[in-house]
């Protein structure tokens, strides 16, 4: 496969996402939105502690992505204890669904536009959870934001989901001056 240098530019800064705040890996998922977009590949981190807050423990890193359909996600285990699963409730209907082994790197290829709140299994209710927005997510969106989350994983949930809605804001915003 040949990929032009720009590209293979676009692909760089979305490994790189890793390490940005949501916000900017978005803008950074969407910089060739215009054309059909080569597939990319995401990658999450499974961490102890989070590497902005070391208050924070047990995190997904970025917890929230934006995502093309035909993407790719990669959980990576980067510290041990951890996996990542979806149930079919809190996926788009028809989705691929995941259920990591603890400590293995998951690699799902995001075939379903809508929204996925994921988790980890041993340490969900110590709150570490993630939401992966794919295409059109009008399709689940609010079901998945309706589904009953406890404790710590509630506090992230809704931490996520105020972030979630004001990216989605700011994308129907952006189609509405392109328009
Ligand atoms: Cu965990």
């Amino acid at each position: 496969m040949t990929q032009t240098r720009r590209e293979h530019l676009v692909f760089l800064g979305a490994t790189a996402t890793v390490t940005l705040t949501p916000l900017t890996a978005f803008a950074a998922s969407h910089a060739s939105d215009d054309e059909a977009a080569e597939p990319m590949v995401h990658e999450i981190q499974m961490l102890n502690k989070d590497p902005e807050n070391s208050k924070e423990r047990q995190v997904f890193v970025p917890d929230l992505l934006r995502a093309n359909v035909g993407d790719t996600v990669k959980f990576l285990p980067t510290d041990k204890g951890h996996n990542s699963e979806v149930s079919a409730k809190k996926a788009p209907e028809g989705a691929t669904i995941w259920r990591g082994k603890i400590n293995n790197e998951v690699e799902v290829v995001l075939d379903t536009p809508g929204a996925y709140a994921y988790n980890c299994k041993p340490h969900r209710t110590a709150g570490m959870v993630g939401l992966i927005l794919v295409g059109d997510v009008s399709s689940n969106y609010e079901d998945i934001k309706a589904e009953k989350y406890r404790g710590k994983e509630k506090k992230r949930m809704e931490d996520i989901f105020e972030r979630a809605d004001a990216l989605l804001a700011e994308e129907a915003e952006a189609a509405a001056a392109d328009s």
